[in-house]
């Protein structure tokens, strides 16, 4: 008896609680009702698509502002610990949804626009995507503050309100182009403009110390822009509790004193002018680099903007609270995400020291028993550094406290490593002529964490080892998580009704570790069965949307094969097409070669500048025009590129992949969250020992439910040590990759000789050649196991069985636990 969502919800409102459900309804359609009149000042009939939906949102937070003010309250009573988590990215999503089941009335929302005609479903897709982020730095963090307001910690965001959030990726004429994403055209229905919490903050002038009468010493600092942040904050709903958090995201404005034009000179005019351009272009648009950096100085203006605003309006609140200054760290936790907010450091020694007139010493204590910091990346390439002179000029004060911050670091190291400049040059966070960001959040901190034990592991032993070994307690590892709320209940609602049938209770709602229930059920025919149509259903799903949107069929029958993540070398998009390729050319040319229908599917986008990536997506697409329209081969390959990958589109992906392609070079991938979202969602990785693949496989029990292949990261790191990697040897010894790599220039596809020269003359950086044949064994176990229906059921039965302990609440209880110290607080 195969039952879809909707019957089992139906199931679930009768009985005692149906009388509640009914007065929750009429309350809601009442308030529903009443805020479109008071929006829109029309009839609901005569409303558009998207007037519904911002009508929907603001009953919805009707629901929450009570309850956002009580969690104010009492965080503020009970003078409870907060944590602040600095994240230059948020990528949120969609909220409409993941609100109503937070705040558990998406059935009532649901029936209450029924009785109006109206479809829920579709007027979530009416809300535009917040996509205030790249990739996983971003999506991690809005995890995050899900995960920290469903267990009821006092745990906020801090970031920028972008007006332009990561570019909409369109396909043209085979190539990607990039159209700016004007999220903000109706307004964002989930901010709340505070300009009475606005903070300045200042860039460049001159600061220097003066010396006042009495002998001391004052800082002085003049001349600087002064630029208002305006926070819009935004409510983050606990899961079935009272709690409600608050987002802070900040925006630039123009000075109050801004519009007074009388009596100015024409230079004056052109200055005034020059300013509010300035101060508008500094929250314009997000920089679309992933894993990557760009040392453009707006971007440090970023970083500082946002980081001081938040900083300032942390301080503020707390002395209004009437707290004492000196239990500061005792009372606050600032995390920094990656080291775009690393200027924390020393924005937070400048409150202290200029504002509060703290001693220098106490004021480190406090600064770095505040702050902590986790690291995404051990590719020293992606490691942010800023020259000295850009530095100093745009931020003079904070310039002169890194510098003083620096110099009293060296001292130590000195003396702990006497005669030893070698150590110096490492340890040194100002060394030829850059500011080092990383090295100025671990001395200016008091934990540094990785985001996968592998990951964790490779930090010590490589980028930061001199770290490590001067102070080895403060590194520990934080494996990444994903909000089981958003990306298994409710993106696949019912696999979600499958879960609490079979176990018979929903306690892995708050519990998601008590999916390892499941395990009890991973050779029950039955639960199998239902599995295996909840799966069909989401390739059903998944292959209408590609029809509506790219105009091709694909079977959902065929094995469901996705890589979907930015495009970048390491991740080795390009390792997967030209198997595509290989298998291509058997087909054609080998009458003893078969293969199962399979449906290759991609998504991602490609940072504008990078050329290689941008390639690859050429190739993927030219491929598939060329493979999909061969009857020859009997729909044995179809492969689809989809078009703006983001969090909304993964809502419909994730649920319908049988494999996860998980295919990055080891040791470059620091964690991978997709690769968790995929596993909960049951569909098999096929990866290498990389990020948190090494932890899946470890949770499912070893290689009987994954498909592990390729080069170790030991490996890899050996031969870059050594450099004995010869592309040119791997191109002539290996044939299967010859005649693929071929291909490129001889016109099969078109001239893609950037490709050729990148893997045969630039010695393939991430040993795609090298992994080739491992990659194709792979594929060629991955259909061995799917012909096995029972047990490729049973493998994807215990990759969700055991995926409960990649929700993002195990992280952040191990954050809260053993970084932050901050305890749960219940609101009444
Ligand atoms: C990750 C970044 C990143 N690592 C710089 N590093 C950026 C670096 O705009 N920038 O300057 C933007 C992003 N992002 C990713 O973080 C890792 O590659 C993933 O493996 C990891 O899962 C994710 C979350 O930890």
């Amino acid at each position: 008896m195969f039952y879809l969502a909707k019957e089992k919800k139906e199931k679930k409102q009768k009985g005692p609680k149906s009388k509640e459900f009914e007065k929750l309804k009429e309350g809601l359609r009442v308030r529903f009702l009443n805020t479109a009149h008071i929006m829109w000042g029309r009839d609901l009939h005569e409303l558009t698509e998207n007037e519904i939906y911002q009508t929907v949102a603001a009953t919805a937070k009707q629901y929450i502002s009570d309850n956002w003010i009580k969690t104010n309250r009492t965080y503020g009573e009970r003078e409870e610990k907060q944590v602040y988590y600095f994240s230059i990215e948020f990528l949120m999503g969609r909220l409409l949804k993941s609100n109503l089941i937070n705040l558990g009335i998406e059935e009532a929302v649901k029936e209450v626009l029924e009785g109006f005609d109206l479809n829920l479903s579709e007027v979530f897709e009416e809300e535009p995507d917040a996509g205030l982020g790249n990739g996983g730095l971003g999506r991690l963090a809005a995890c995050f503050i899900d995960s920290m307001a469903a267990h009821r910690l006092p745990g906020h965001g801090c970031s920028i309100r972008y007006q332009y959030g990561l570019f909409e990726q369109k396909i043209i004429n085979g190539n990607q182009v990039e159209i700016p994403d004007n999220w903000l055209k109706n307004g964002f229905a989930w901010e709340y403009r505070k300009p009475d919490k606005a903070v300045d903050v200042k860039f460049g002038g001159n600061a220097y110390m003066k010396e006042m009468p009495d002998g001391s010493l004052k800082l002085v600092h003049e001349n600087a822009r002064t630029v208002m942040a305006v926070p819009y904050d935004v409510p983050i709903v606990g899961y079935h509790n009272n709690t409600v958090n608050t987002l802070r995201l900040w925006n630039a404005e123009v000075n109050r004193d801004f519009s007074d034009y009388g009596m100015l000179t024409q230079e004056q005019m052109r200055q005034k002018n020059e300013y509010r351009m300035f101060v508008e272009s500094i929250t314009r648009y997000l920089y679309p680099d992933d894993s990557t950096y760009d040392g453009r100085r707006m971007r440090l203006i970023q970083e500082y903007f946002m980081t001081s605003a938040g900083v300032q309006s942390i301080v503020r609140h707390y002395k209004k609270t009437g707290m004492d200054m000196h239990d500061f760290a005792q009372k606050i936790a600032i995390h920094i995400n990656d080291t775009h907010p690393a200027v924390a450091v020393a924005e937070l020694m400048r409150i202290l020291v200029d504002e509060e007139g703290f001693e220098w010493n106490e004021a480190w204590a406090i600064t770095r028993n505040t702050i902590a910091y986790t690291n995404h990346t051990i590719m020293p390439e992606a490691l942010e550094k800023w020259p000295v002179d850009m530095f100093r000029e745009l931020l003079p004060r904070i310039y002169m406290i890194i510098d003083e911050i620096n110099r009293r670091h060296l001292l130590e190291v000195r003396a702990r490593y006497p005669k030893n400049e070698g150590k110096v040059h490492a340890l040194s966070i100002i060394q030829d002529g850059m500011v080092h960001m990383a090295r100025l959040s671990i001395v200016g901190g008091h934990s540094v964490n990785g985001v996968a034990k592998i990951h964790s592991d490779i930090l010590k032993d490589t980028t930061l080892r001199d770290f490590y070994e001067y102070n080895p307690k403060m590194f520990n590892n934080k494996t990444n998580g994903i909000t089981h709320r958003r990306w298994l209940m409710g993106a696949n609602p019912e696999l979600a009704d499958l879960i609490d049938a079979t176990i018979g209770s929903r306690r892995w709602h708050r519990h998601p570790e008590q999916l390892d229930l499941l395990n009890d059920y991973v050779e029950d025919k039955p639960f199998l069965a239902e599995l295996g149509k909840i799966k069909h259903l989401r390739k059903e799903a998944l292959a209408k949307y590609i029809k509506e949107h790219n105009g091709i069929e694909v079977n959902p029958d065929s094995i469901f094969d996705i890589q979907v993540k930015r495009i970048h070398s390491y991740k080795r998009q390009l390792m997967n097409i030209l198997h595509i390729m290989y298998q291509y050319h058997k087909l054609k040319t080998d009458k003893n070669f078969d293969m199962l229908p399979t449906t290759y599917i991609f998504g991602g986008k490609a940072a504008p500048g990078y050329y290689i990536a941008k390639e690859t997506i050429r190739l993927i697409l030219a491929v598939a025009d060329k493979v999909n329209n061969d009857k020859s081969i009997k729909g044995k390959i179809k492969i689809v590129f989809i078009e703006n990958f983001g969090v909304s589109i993964g809502e419909i992906v994730y649920p319908a992949a049988d494999v996860s392609e998980q295919i990055s070079t080891a040791s470059k991938e620091a964690s991978g969250t997709g690769n968790m979202k995929f596993m909960m969602n049951g569909a098999i990785t096929l990866g290498t020992l990389d990020g948190a693949n090494v932890e899946i496989r470890e949770a499912v029990g070893g290689d009987a439910h994954c498909v592990i292949f390729g080069l170790r990261a030991e490996e890899v790191l050996n031969y870059y040590a050594t450099g004995t990697y010869s592309a040119w040897d791997e191109y002539n010894t290996n044939e299967n990759v010859r005649t693929v790599v071929n291909q490129l220039t001889d016109g099969t596809y078109g001239d893609f000789r950037s490709l050729y020269e990148y893997l045969v003359h630039a010695n393939d950086e991430f040993f795609i050649m090298k992994d080739f044949n491992a990659y194709a064994a792979a594929h060629v176990e991955i259909m061995k196991r799917y012909q096995d229906r029972f047990h490729w059921l049973k493998s994807s039965a215990m990759n969700i069985a055991n995926s409960g302990c990649f929700s993002s609440d195990r992280t952040i209880d191990e954050y809260a636990n053993e970084i932050w110290q901050v305890k749960p607080v219940m609101i009444p």
